[in-house]
């Protein structure tokens, strides 16, 4: 790809910004997994719809991958352009456009960022309930490519229950206008839900409409000491029967240690092997004794073994930092991810199984558990030892990778709960997709991209 390419985009798209900076290149090649070097084409950032079809068109002409790009906080490689790429940063399209009362929604860029969604929401007395650590930083784009889950999916479901349309832009420069916002539209294949999750592999959202709701009652959340892992799913099920819960969380000792190296508060005198967060709709004196109760019934089962419950919003941020701050405490680590889910129900099984393959397959690492236990979802960070290269290192957690695979596939589980498939993944789709579904998603992309030009070899390997 030479210069006089991009020269004749910028003609394509006058005004178009585009940059060949080394620390652009750098900056906008890589996401959080810091795994791959930075090697794109240039950074483009467009401000309109008509740009990002120029942009679109003037790569299917040359045959030129594109790079859908947004916060850029993607943890398994989703956003990487390391083979000269065309990175399309949406980080100019960043507004809300709109808010509509009636129907309830907002209609914002791909680039705003998702703490900016979430305080336009609450300026109009609604909320948009997805909600995660990156909230600062991440896109909506992003959020959509991943069908990004978070802390409070146990009572709001995923990114993909909250899209009620989106404007996508397909390799060819065409511009689809999927599902307008209509609440019933029983109109056929629902094209929107396959751009959401896609990773940018069908088309580049240019726009999305999204629904709000109601802000929830008072909460109050509650920090549990647990014995051990498997008084996680009883502590659940008794949450489940009497609270009405908004986000059940939960992190190891070893994620603690983490979090107070980086500054949090100890929560407790001594040290307990695990920790649950729970927060809980807490609006009068019957839900709040009905939380002490079940605290009570946990403490008499031997499942809890100390506890404490926010005083104040600033007390409950408190707690949730202990949560919250685990990623970014290992992030100088550069942890080895996984992020993994199964049924509820299968949970208690899997965890015994993955307790024992890990402790087997790491026995000198430090292996940090956290994660949305309540939605069957676990984050497993693994630390690289001392002294130990990194490609040897990555070498190692990828076979232990594929034994978790396997597990998974016999648990009915996913290899990617939240974060997407990107690079990191891809090895491990089989396990949780069956070959006629990955033909199928393979027809899907060939059918949206035939030249294979948006965001090649995430997902899957270029055909
Ligand atoms: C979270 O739940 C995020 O905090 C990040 O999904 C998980 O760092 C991770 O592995
Ligand atoms: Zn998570």
């Amino acid at each position: 790809m030479s210069d006089s390419h991009l020269a004749e985009l910028a003609q394509h798209a006058p005004g178009l910004r585009l940059s060949t900076e080394a620390g652009d290149l750098e900056a906008f090649g890589r996401d959080w997994t810091r795994r791959w070097t930075p090697a794109p084409l240039a950074i483009a950032w467009p401000t309109s719809i008509d740009e990002v079809q120029a942009i679109a068109r003037w790569a299917s002409a040359q045959a030129v991958a594109l790079v859908p790009s947004g916060g850029r906080t993607g943890l398994s490689g989703g956003a990487v352009a390391a083979h000269g790429e065309l990175v399309v940063s949406f980080a100019r399209m960043n507004r809300i456009l709109g808010f509509d009362p009636l129907d309830r929604t907002l209609t914002v860029q791909p680039g705003a960022i998702l703490q900016t969604v979430q305080e336009a929401a609450r300026e109009h007395g609604l909320i948009y309930p997805v909600d995660f650590a990156a909230r600062g930083s991440c896109s909506i784009g992003g959020n959509i490519a991943t069908n990004a889950g978070g802390i409070r999916v146990i009572r709001y479901g995923n990114t993909r229950e909250w899209i009620a349309g989106i404007k996508l832009v397909t390799a060819s420069g065409e511009l689809l206008d999927l599902n307008r916002g209509l609440v019933k539209n029983s109109s056929g294949y629902d094209l929107r839900h396959l751009a959401i999750a896609a990773e940018g592999t069908l088309g580049m959202v240019v726009e999305a409409t999204l629904r709000l709701t109601d802000p929830p009652p008072p909460s109050q959340v509650m920090l549990l000491a647990l014995p051990a892992l498997d008084a996680l799913m009883p502590v659940f099920a008794a949450c489940r029967r009497t609270l009405n819960l908004s986000a059940f969380e939960f992190f190891t000792d070893r994620a603690l240690q983490h979090v107070l190296a980086h500054g949090a508060r100890r929560p407790f005198d001594g040290d307990s092997p695990c920790y649950a967060v729970i927060e809980f709709d807490a609006a009068d004196a019957t839900q709040q004794d009905a939380a002490l109760a079940l605290f009570e019934h946990c403490l008499g089962e031997g499942w809890v073994v100390d506890g404490v419950i926010s005083q104040s919003q600033a007390h409950a941020a408190e707690l949730w930092r202990l949560r919250e701050g685990v990623t970014e405490s290992l992030a100088a680590h550069k942890p080895y991810k996984n992020d993994v889910s199964v049924r509820i129900a299968a949970v208690p099984a899997f965890l015994v199984e993955m307790q024992a393959l890990l402790a087997r397959e790491y026995p000198h690492f430090d292996v940090v558990w956290f994660g949305h236990i309540g939605d069957g979802n676990l984050h497993v960070n693994v630390l690289r030892p001392a002294g130990m290269d990194e490609a040897e290192f990555i070498a190692q957690c990828e076979r232990v990778t594929r034994l978790l695979a396997d597990a998974l596939a016999r648990h009915g589980g996913s290899i990617s709960a939240e974060h997407g498939i990107g690079l990191v993944k891809k090895a491990y789709l089989q396990g949780t997709r069956s070959a006629a579904e990955i033909a199928i998603m393979r027809g899907l992309r060939r059918a949206f991209d035939p030249q294979g030009l948006l965001n090649p070899g995430k997902l899957f390997d270029p055909e």
